[in-house]
C-alpha cells in the first residue's frame, strides 16, 4: 500500500470510493518529498482510515511553482471570467453528482452526521462555486469620471498565487469558501488542508481535474500546519493568505505574513452571545439556540455559546432550552439517520472541551445539563450536550471559545446590560437576538461589535450574505458579493486627455 496513490475504501453505509492519498499538484496526485505520511483517525470508532502524503517545505515550494506557472499560462490567463465561471459551474455540477460520496467520507473523517453532510454541506459546496460562477463576468472595474481633462478608470486584476488554509470543522465548505472567490477572480491557489480531516477535499480535487481545470490552478496539500502552513504562508512567491482556524494561530500567521507583507483575511475564534428579550417568543428562542451551539457537535466558528437571558424569564427559557436539547440532541454513529450529534473531530478536541467542562465545575457554574463523555458502546469522542447556567461573566466558559457542544447561560436586568455583557469579549464573529419589539432588535442589532447578527434565529449562514469578523474574530469577509474584494487588485490608469 505505501507505494499507492490511491486506496479503495468502504464505509459503513456500504459506499465504496477510490480514495486519493497523495499531494495534488499540477493536477496529479504525488507523494510527498520524504514521503512522510499523516493518518486519518474515524472519530466514531478511534480506528486508522488511512494514511495521507503530509507535504515538507520542499513540497509547498513544488506546489507554489505549480501555482505560479499556471498564473502565468495562457490556459487560464487568458480565459475570459464567463470561461472561467463555467469550470466553476462544471465543478458545482460535477459536486453535485457526487454528493454521496462526498458526504461519506466527510462523515467519515470528520464525525458529523451523514445527512447533514448530505442536506447541508454538499449544497453549500454546489451554491458557492455556481455563485462565484455566475460572478466571474460581473466583476469589473469602474469608469471615474474626473473631468474632460482626464480618462479615469480600474480594473480589477488577480493576485496572483494565493495559499489558503482551512481547518477541519466544516472541511468541504471551508475549501469551497477558499477556492470559489479566489478562482472567480482568476488567481491560482495552494490549498493546504486540516492535518484531522484531510479526506473529502483530496476526494474534490479528482473533480476538479474532472471539471477541466488547467494543471497547477488548484493545488490541494496536506500536512502539519507549522510545517507546510507555515511554509505556504512564509514563501515569498505566495500573493496572499486566506486562513480559518484559531485566533493564536491567525496571529501567528500575521506575523510569518509580515516579512514578506502579504495580502490577508483572516477568519478566526468566537465567544458569540446569543440575547434573549423578556418579550420573546421563547419557543423559537429555544429552538435557535440549540442549533445555534449544538449542530456540528458545537464545532461552529460562529456557535452561540454565551446566551444571555432576562431575569424575568430565564427559568421558562432554560427548561425550554434544556426540553429542545432532549428532543433533538441524540447522540450515535453519524451513519445513522436518527443521529443529530456524533463525536468531537478528535481525541485532542474532546480533551480539550471535557477540560472545560472541568473548568466550568471548578469556577462554580451548575451543571444543568450533561457535563460528561458520552461513549457510544465504548468507543469514540462523544461529549454530551452540556448546559452551564448562574455563569458569571468573569468565567472562563463565558470568555473562553470552547468549541463543543457546551454553552454557558448567564442573566442580565436591562437592555443596557444586555449589550455590554454581549459586547464584553475580545471576540466579535456572531450574535444573535430574541426579541419581538422592531425597534429594539435593529437597535440592538446596530449596537452589537460583531460581523454578524442574526434577529430571531442563529448560524443561519447564507453563501450570498458576507461572512466574517470584527475584533479578534478576523479580518476581511467571505461569501457574498464581499467575498471577492479580497482576491483582486483594483489597478487605476489615468489617461491625460489634455494637451
Ligand atoms: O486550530 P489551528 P486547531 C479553534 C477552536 C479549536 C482551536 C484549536 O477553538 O478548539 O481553534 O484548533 C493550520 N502556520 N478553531 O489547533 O491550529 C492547521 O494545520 C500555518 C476555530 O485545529 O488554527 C490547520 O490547517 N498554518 C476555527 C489550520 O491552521 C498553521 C476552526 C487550523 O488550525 C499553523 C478550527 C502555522 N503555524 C479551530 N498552525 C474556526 N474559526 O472556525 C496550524 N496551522
Amino acid at each position: 500500500l505505501r507505494n499507492k496513490m490511491e486506496v479503495e475504501l468502504t464505509a459503513p453505509n456500504g459506499r465504496k470510493w477510490s480514495q486519493p492519498l497523495g499531494l495534488f499538484i499540477n493536477n496529479e496526485f504525488v507523494k510527498s518529498s520524504n514521503e512522510q505520511k499523516l493518518a486519518s483517525i474515524n472519530p466514531t470508532t478511534e480506528e486508522e482510515i488511512c494514511s495521507v502524503y503530509a507535504a515538507t517545505s520542499d513540497d509547498i515550494d513544488t506546489a507554489v511553482a505549480a501555482a505560479r506557472k499556471a498564473f502565468k499560462d495562457p490556459s487560464w490567463k487568458s480565459l475570459s471570467g464567463t470561461e472561467r465561471g463555467a469550470l466553476m459551474v462544471k465543478l458545482a455540477d460535477l459536486v453535485s453528482q457526487h454528493a454521496e460520496t462526498l458526504a461519506t467520507i466527510e462523515c467519515l473523517d470528520n464525525g458529523k452526521p451523514y445527512t447533514t453532510a448530505l442536506t447541508e454541506n454538499v449544497p453549500d459546496v454546489v451554491n458557492v462555486f455556481r455563485y462565484y460562477g455566475g460572478y466571474a463576468d460581473k466583476n469589473f472595474g469602474q469608469v471615474i469620471d474626473v473631468g474632460p481633462a482626464k480618462f479615469a478608470y480600474t480594473v480589477k486584476e488577480p493576485l496572483g498565487v494565493c495559499g489558503q488554509i482551512i481547518p477541519w470543522n466544516y472541511p468541504l465548505d471551508m475549501a469551497a469558501w477558499k477556492l470559489g472567490p479566489a478562482l472567480c477572480c482568476g488567481n491560482t491557489v495552494v490549498l493546504k488542508l486540516a492535518e484531522q480531516t484531510p479526506l473529502s477535499v483530496l476526494y474534490l480535487a479528482k473533480l476538479i481535474k474532472e471539471a477541466g481545470f488547467p494543471p497547477g490552478v488548484v493545488n490541494i496539500i496536506n500536512g502539519y500546519g507549522r510545517e507546510a502552513g507555515a511554509a505556504l504562508v512564509q514563501h515569498p512567491q505566495v500573493d496572499k493568505i486566506a486562513f480559518t482556524g484559531s485566533t493564536a494561530t491567525g496571529k501567528e500567521i500575521m506575523k510569518m505574513a509580515s516579512t514578506t507583507m502579504k495580502n490577508i483575511t483572516l477568519e478566526t475564534g468566537g465567544k458569540s452571545p446569543l440575547i434573549v428579550f423578556e418579550d420573546a417568543d421563547l419557543d423559537l428562542a429555544a429552538t435557535w439556540s440549540h442549533i445555534g451551539i449544538m449542530s456540528n457537535q458545537g464545532q461552529i466558528c460562529t456557535a452561540t455559546s454565551r446566551i444571555l437571558v432576562h431575569e424575568k424569564i430565564y427559568d421558562e427559557f432554560t427548561e425550554k432550552f434544556k426540553a429542545k436539547i432532549q428532543e433533538i440532541s441524540v447522540l450515535g454513529d453519524p451513519f445513522e439517520e436518527s443521529t443529530f450529534q456524533g463525536p468531537q473531530v478528535t481525541k485532542q478536541q474532546y480533551e480539550r472541551v471535557l477540560s472545560y467542562i472541568n473548568i466550568g465545575k471548578e469556577e462554580g457554574a451548575t451543571v444543568f445539563l450533561g457535563g460528561e463523555a458520552a461513549p457510544q458502546k465504548g468507543k469514540g469522542f462523544f461529549i454530551a450536550p452540556t448546559v452551564f447556567t448562574n455563569v458569571k461573566p468573569t468565567m472562563k466558559i463565558y470568555r473562553d471559545e470552547i468549541f463543543g457542544p457546551c454553552v454557558a447561560i448567564a442573566s442580565f436586568k436591562t437592555e443596557e446590560e444586555a449589550v455590554e455583557m454581549a459586547n464584553d469579549s475580545t471576540y466579535g464573529l456572531g450574535a444573535a437576538l430574541f426579541t419581538r419589539d422592531l425597534n429594539r432588535a435593529h437597535r440592538v442589532a446596530r449596537e452589537i461589535e460583531a460581523g454578524m447578527v442574526w434577529i430571531n434565529s442563529s448560524n443561519d449562514s447564507d453563501f450570498r450574505v458576507p461572512f466574517g469578523g470584527v475584533k479578534q474574530s478576523g479580518i476581511g469577509r467571505e461569501l457574498g458579493e464581499a467575498g471577492l474584494a479580497p482576491y483582486s487588485n483594483v489597478k487605476a490608469i489615468h489617461v491625460n486627455m489634455a494637451a
